[in-house]
């Protein structure tokens, strides 16, 4: 049986920042994967362009999708154009697991928020191991001073969120919310530092796009500060197997 295995993500494998989901100007990064601005050209106003993979071994190198794809291949139910702007979704990224492709950016002192949200269409077609999403959050020996947070994939398929207050350290907060293989989803994470910590929340949102039915979970957390510090680097990567987040730290 063939180790390799691609998984596509979509739209954007956005990733956005927001400040709570209504304060869309604020987003600190938004990377689209279209031709039109560029494969991995950030379409915030921070300009945040991506790096491929460690940048010097084409393996690692995420490959475009073009969309929308044949009848019944992955993609198929992404949005196009995209609801929340109206902008063009014509492309996604495609990830082979068997390589650990992935995109990095390095830190940046506008990643340090308080409140964020993150979006992302996904397609996984690779089960097994937890899989990452968009993270700031090193998961490899050598590293773990470099923890903030991760949004994934469980390895029961479950859409969670790694968060750490102390940047080397992290719990999971399982959304209960699952993703399973061979469909397009639209999901969403928001942490909310701001409340007194009895009312400290996250919010997980998912969107099966075949069937359109939305599932909305609201998890209490102990996080009062999601840190940010060291030398960290967010990297936009589905799907990982061990070691998940490798090129942490390289930036
Ligand atoms: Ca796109």
């Amino acid at each position: 049986m063939s180790k390799k295995s691609v998984i596509t993500v979509g739209l954007v494998c956005g990733v956005i920042f927001v400040s709570g989901l209504v304060a869309r100007a604020d987003v600190i990064g938004y990377w689209r994967f279209e031709d039109d601005p560029g494969f991995v050209t950030d379409s915030s106003v921070n300009g945040f362009t991506l790096t491929k993979g460690d940048g010097s071994t084409p393996s690692t190198y995420p490959t475009p999708y073009t969309l929308p794809p044949a009848s019944g291949q992955p993609g198929e139910y992404f949005d196009n154009p995209i609801p929340q702007n109206g902008l063009a979704n014509a492309q996604a990224a495609s990830f082979d697991a068997s390589t650990y492709q992935y995109f990095g950016c390095t830190d940046k002192t506008a990643f340090a928020v308080g409140d964020f949200t993150i979006e992302a269409y996904i397609h996984r077609e690779y089960s097994g191991d937890r899989e990452v999403i968009a993270a700031q959050y090193a998961d490899v020996s050598g590293y773990e001073d470099q923890r903030s947070w991760a949004l994934v994939v469980e390895s029961t398929g479950s859409l969670a969120l790694w968060l750490s207050n102390s940047g080397k350290s992290g719990t999971i907060y399982s959304s209960g919310l699952y993703i399973p293989t061979d469909h397009d989803y639209f999901v969403a994470a928001s942490y909310n530092q701001s409340e007194v910590s009895a009312e400290r929340l996250l919010n997980f949102y998912v969107k099966d796009l075949d069937t359109g039915f939305w599932s909305v979970s609201t998890k209490s957390h102990g996080i009062a500060r999601c840190t940010t510090q060291g030398r960290i680097s967010i990297s936009v990567r589905i799907p990982t197997a061990t070691p998940p987040m490798d090129a942490f730290g390289t930036a």
